[in-house]
């Protein structure tokens, strides 16, 4: 036996010794495992590292920051472990692209240096200033991890597109909690947005109430951007959510893609205020009338203001953020999936965490709801097409899409229903809880009008695979459309966390008969959006048969109902630029 064999093996039983015996704690809403934040194994198991999906080569990443567009140039900064591949010494690791899609690595922007962040640089937001100066707000840990401020730093050098260096000036903190703010609950400044009567920069800082558990937005302004004060009332707050990490607030055009500056406001555009819910891990987000003249915001009536409400991705998808790409004049959001293996795991591949792909955001024309799609540029990854046209699925039936690798692949396909007259009553008990049917109810489960869709990622004997389904019902003389994500049967190993996606979608399916998908499939990666990017569900999956060229995909009907592909296309997704130092 070579050394270098014995190695890995030394060291996967060296990390087995350390789980046994680590103590885990919990800062703020990330677990931490001291012992192993500073572990970084010899060799990255890459087997199932996403290819597409922004990543650097190694280590933990979790929440997307401050994105922003500089002089030709897309920022994105991130909440990063320089040292190991779990949560902690965390810093903000700089990325630049041209394309959001193709990404080069420059040194950390922010890590702790100064004693008002010396235990940490997390999450927060850029704002571009008139005149094009870009600014960052970010919450710095201090006192021992009890307490939470928020910092600003300005690039160095504002003749570098790269804005590879920042100075975090000596004033800061620019803002510190009073004795009103739970001290270790605020955190994650938001973008400012421009008042439109006073012209002062308003920004909102997550926070918690522990009466009623409320989740709060607490609101600041500032004249110079520099000197903050806090408004007498939050923005908005609600109750019974609990700590509100990483808000995001910003207007949305009615009846146009387009999107709109940070600081617009007024007639002919809606305001959204989404936070990430630290208690379920869950994001939602309401949409509602900003009134600056009141300095609040009010949710529409039909917008759930709770963990009920809507979300961006009904599956693993957090601490998002939106920026305006005044480029292309539209909102572009990101997001962050954390990995569904266990600690272990992370510690011996040496990686995790991935930035989903950048998604263009949007009003739907109904109002009732956002529509996202993935960024145009991304289609430039595309080679290798196959298409399919026409192909009825007989119920209890399915057939494999040939002729392109699929393990980084990018897949839409529009399904035509046969009938809806044999569609099952939806029971009233999971009403506004799709993920608890889908949980029950798995791709497996024979139903009327569907479970129809992909399984992706599977092995050539469907011993492995993640199914991406629709289910139709009947539901007080409608229809009702749930799509689901199923991972139950997307490995044989064990020990691995497979949980069951789930979300409505509103569609008039009645008279349509069509519904459309579209999956990335990225290794590890599944990510969907349904109906044109109404509904939409990320999975991390860890498959050990269905892996690299053993990766099939196939279209079934496990319905009693004939489903018809009326077109599938599908493309290999060639692996772009990603992290490479510059
Ligand atoms: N992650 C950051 C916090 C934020 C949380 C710390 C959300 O600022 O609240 O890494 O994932």
């Amino acid at each position: 036996m070579t050394i270098s064999n014995t190695f890995p093996k030394l060291w996967l039983t060296l990390v087995a010794i350390f789980l046994f015996v680590s103590l885990q704690k919990v800062s703020s809403s990330h677990l931490l495992y001291e012992e192993f934040s500073n572990l970084s194994p010899p060799v990255i198991d890459k087997t199932l590292l996403p290819s597409y999906h922004f990543r650097p080569p190694r280590n933990w990443i979790n929440d997307p920051n401050g994105p922003f567009f500089y002089k030709g140039i897309y920022h994105l900064f991130y909440q990063y472990n320089p040292y190991g591949s779990v949560w902690g010494n965390i810093v903000w690791a700089h990325s630049v692209s041209t394309d959001l899609i193709n990404w080069y690595a420059v040194d950390p922007a922010i890590y702790p240096s100064k004693p008002f962040d010396i235990y940490g640089c997390w999450s927060g937001s850029a704002t571009v200033l008139p005149g094009g100066k870009p600014a960052i707000l970010y919450t710095g840990i201090v006192d021992n991890f009890k307490t939470q401020v928020q910092n600003i730093a300005f690039p160095a050098n504002l003749s570098d597109p790269l804005l590879r260096e920042w100075i975090k000036p000596d004033y800061n903190p620019v803002i510190a909690s009073d004795p009103s703010i739970n001290a270790v609950q605020f955190r994650d400044p938001t973008t400012a947005w421009l008042h439109p009567g006073n012209k002062h920069w308003n920004i909102v800082i997550g926070s918690t109430r522990e009466v009623g558990q409320r989740g709060v937005a607490v609101l600041y302004r500032s004249k110079d951007f520099v000197n903050w004060t806090k408004a007498k009332h939050p923005l908005h707050s609600s109750k019974g959510t609990g700590m509100w990490e990483c808000p995001d607030f910003f207007p949305v055009a009615v009846g146009e893609r387009q999107g709109r500056d940070t600081s617009a406001t007024g007639r002919g555009v809606k305001h959204v205020l989404k936070v990430s819910l630290d208690r379920t891990r869950f994001e939602y987000y309401t949409l509602g009338t900003y009134y600056p003249a009141r300095d609040r915001y009010l949710p529409d009536q039909a917008s759930v203001d709770g963990s009920e409400g809507l979300r961006y991705d009904y599956g693993n998808f957090y601490a998002s953020k939106t920026f305006f790409d005044p480029a292309k004049r539209r909102r572009v959001l990101t997001g962050w999936a954390n990995e569904s293996d266990s600690v272990a795991d992370d510690v011996s591949k040496g990686w995790a965490g991935v930035i989903l792909i950048p998604r263009e955001l949007w009003l739907d024309e109904n109002g009732r709801q956002l529509l996202q799609w993935p960024v145009e540029e991304f289609d430039r990854l595309r080679r290798n097409h196959i298409s399919v046209a026409n192909q009825v699925v007989n119920p209890d039936t399915f057939f494999r899409v040939n002729g392109i690798d699929t393990a980084q692949a990018d897949v839409e396909v529009t399904f035509e229903i046969s009938s809806l007259e044999k569609a099952e009553d939806f029971d009233p008990s999971y009403e506004g809880d799709a993920q608890a049917y889908c949980a029950k109810n798995t791709a497996d489960v024979k139903g009327e009008v569907g479970p129809f869709g992909l399984y992706v990622l599977a092995d050539s004997t469907l011993r492995e695979r993640t199914a991406v389904f629709f289910k139709v019902f009947k539901h007080q003389r409608k229809h009702v459309v749930l799509f689901c994500h199923d991972p139950t049967r997307s490995t044989k190993r064990e020990n691995i966390f497979k949980p069951t996606f789930a979300g409505f979608v509103d569609v008039d399916i009645e008279s349509t008969k069509t519904i459309s998908l579209r999956s990335l499939i990225d290794h590890s990666v599944v990510e969907s959006f349904g109906a044109g990017g109404k509904t939409c569900i990320t999975s991390r999956v860890y498959p050990s048969l269905a892996v690299g060229r053993d990766a099939r995909l196939f279209v079934f009907n496990n319905g009693a109902v004939d489903v018809k592909v009326s077109e599938l296309n599908a493309w290999e997704i060639r692996t772009p630029l990603m992290n490479r130092q510059i």
